[in-house]
């Protein structure tokens, strides 16, 4: 497609997949055997804070034993080189996308590497273990959460995100099934305002049929490849 400017890429747990961290959905998934209102909630914070808590520090650990993929550097030499405007839009959680070398990411759903204060509400870098860990450095309260957006809470940075999507030449999708909003709209948003719309994934996700073209096969074949194919076209 010619005269690209701006470009969307939103990614999901797929991308990460080859690094060695679980999706959620599917056989595999870390939500396997759990209900998510278990975990992924407020109602659940509250309810049984050890093990929402737990659930994260297990997947804290797991994340300094990972490394990015051929698809994560892939999308951060873009970053790197793209001179239009560009955005990653991210639902995961961990921070391959930056471990890679990418700047312009947004972790719409929260970082793992992050914490929240249930009682002042400030954010702020964290490090180690949540289950007896140290208390809110801005307020002194016991009140530190993952600073996880939970089901029914607000994604992150939604307007910004929204602004983007009114003025993008190609949205790409890669490695999310499509089953959580409100990213799963991103695509018909996208295509509405006039962008081209791509779907990389290993298999045809819950919105396929809104995408203009897509590609199936695993994140650390397809990125690079259509991260060549970009440039070559440019
Ligand atoms: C590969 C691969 C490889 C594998 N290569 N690909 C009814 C209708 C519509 C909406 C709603 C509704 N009821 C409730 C809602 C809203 C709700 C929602 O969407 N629910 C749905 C379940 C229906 N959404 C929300 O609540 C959101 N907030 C919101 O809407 O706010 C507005 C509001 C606020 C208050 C009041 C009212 C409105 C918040 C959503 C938060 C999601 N949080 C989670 C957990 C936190 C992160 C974490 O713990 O890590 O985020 S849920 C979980 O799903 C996680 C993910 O980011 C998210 C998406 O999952 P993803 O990334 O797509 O992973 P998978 O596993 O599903 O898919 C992986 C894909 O990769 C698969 O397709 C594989 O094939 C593929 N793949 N290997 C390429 N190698
Ligand atoms: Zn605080």
């Amino acid at each position: 497609m010619a005269d690209i400017q701006t470009i969307v890429v939103l990614t999901g747990a797929g991308i990460s997949a080859e690094s060695g961290l679980a999706t959620f959905r599917g056989p595999e998934g870390l939500w396997e055997g759990r209900r998510v209102e278990e975990i992924c909630t407020p109602e659940a914070l509250f309810a049984d804070r050890e093990l929402v808590l737990d659930f994260y520090d297990q997947r804290r650990r797991a994340l300094a034993t990972v490394e990015p993929n051929a698809g994560h550097r892939a999308l951060a030499w873009l970053d790197q080189h793209w001179p239009g405007e560009l955005l990653i839009v991210t639902q995961n959680v961990d921070d391959l996308h930056e471990r890679a070398g990418a700047q312009r990411v947004l972790h719409m759903h929260g970082e793992l590497l992050s914490a929240l204060c249930s009682a002042c509400g400030a954010r702020g870098g964290f490090a180690g273990d949540m289950i007896g860990g140290p208390r809110c450095a801005v307020c002194g309260q016991d009140a530190l959460r993952p600073d996880i957006v939970f089901f029914g809470e607000m994604p992150y940075e939604m307007e910004r995100i929204e602004a983007l999507l009114t003025r993008a030449d190609l949205f790409v999708s890669i490695g999310t099934s499509g089953a959580v909003y409100p990213a799963a709209g991103f695509v018909q948003g996208a295509r509405q305002a006039g962008a081209d719309t791509l779907e990389l994934n290993l298999e045809p996700s819950a919105g396929s049929h809104h995408f203009h073209e897509t590609r199936i096969g695993p994140a650390s074949v397809l990125v690079p490849a259509w991260v060549e194919e970009l440039i070559a076209e440019g």
